[in-house]
């Protein structure tokens, strides 16, 4: 595939450390946009702010890189005012669960259709390894010399919980699945939230005893199991493990821009609101 066409090749080099995975989740959300035959032109990235939230800035569709934690309120507006257009929007774990998560659930309730993508690595990457609310129990981090003390959403429950039609999580080291759910989660018409477990050897790993990026990948390997054979493992060899690929789907929820745009055509026909 012919991934300089998507790119601004004015904005490289990028910032991104080495070794981070970030690179990998960009080539695979090109694959998925290419492989849907989307034009740029009818596509809108949204982003707030961090490493991952850089991502739009490189690539060469219609981009808005906003406020910290903000960017499903920006993407929500822009849906509202071109809703032909797809929009997708990406987010760090500290921008969308932390300083956003308020966003994050009212979107998630919202069912309007646009896909988030979150990309976790369980810290804030951007500024240095603060904790973030998927740091684990136990785990380093740069406010938590001593191992942190709170226990971490489980990104997916919560969308789960909050009302999204479409909850998936994928990684960066199961490239083939992850290309298959970004393209899923964005043919899903409502609001689809993809974790895409994604590892900062730089903030992250090195202070949690991962030497060097590979031993993250290897981690990811080991991890995350297909949902259909994680659903067969016996209890015992649960612990540890994280169920990734489709989890959640429900078809058929109105979706907001429809139902908004219902309404306003009602009013307009000056019909009983209450008939
Ligand atoms: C209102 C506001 N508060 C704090 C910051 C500082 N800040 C910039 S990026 C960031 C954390 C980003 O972490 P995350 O969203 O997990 O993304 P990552 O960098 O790990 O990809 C913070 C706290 C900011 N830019 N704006
Ligand atoms: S600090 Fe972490 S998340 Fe940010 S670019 Fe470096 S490795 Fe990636």
């Amino acid at each position: 595939m012919d991934y300089e066409k998507y790119l601004r090749k004015g904005k490289l080099p990028h910032i991104w450390c080495p070794g981070c995975s970030y690179g990998v989740a960009l080539k695979s959300i090109l694959r998925a946009i290419d492989a849907q035959k989307i034009d740029r032109n009818d596509l809108a990235m949204v982003s707030g702010i961090g490493c991952a939230s850089r991502l739009p800035g490189y690539v060469d569709f219609n981009t808005l890189h906003t406020a910290h934690g903000r960017a499903l309120a920006f993407a929500t507006g822009l849906k509202t005012a071109c809703p032909d257009k797809h929009v997708l929007v990406v987010s760090g774990d500290g921008d969308a669960t932390a300083i956003g998560g308020n966003h994050f659930i009212h979107a998630c309730r919202r069912n309007i259709d646009m896909t988030l993508l979150v990309f976790n690595n369980f810290t804030y990457g951007m500024t240095g390894g603060q904790y973030s609310p998927t740091t684990p129990f136990g785990q380093f981090a740069s406010t938590m010399p001593y191992g942190n003390v709170d226990f971490s959403f489980d990104i997916p429950s919560l969308a789960k919980g909050a009302g999204a039609t479409f909850v998936a999580r994928g990684t960066a080291y199961h490239v083939p699945a992850l290309d298959r759910i970004i393209t899923e989660a964005m043919r899903h018409k409502g609001f689809s939230v993809v974790e895409i477990m994604n590892m900062c050897p730089t903030a992250f790993g090195r202070r949690n005893k991962f030497k060097n990026p590979t031993d993250l990948f290897l981690w990811m390997k080991e991890t995350f199991v297909p949902v259909e054979a994680f659903g067969k493992l016996a209890p015992e060899k649960l612990k540890g493990k994280f169920p990734m690929g489709i989890l959640h789907k429900q078809e058929g929820a109105p979706e907001f821009c429809e139902a908004y745009f219902a309404m306003v055509e009602r009013i307009k026909n000056g019909k009983d609101p209450q008939a």
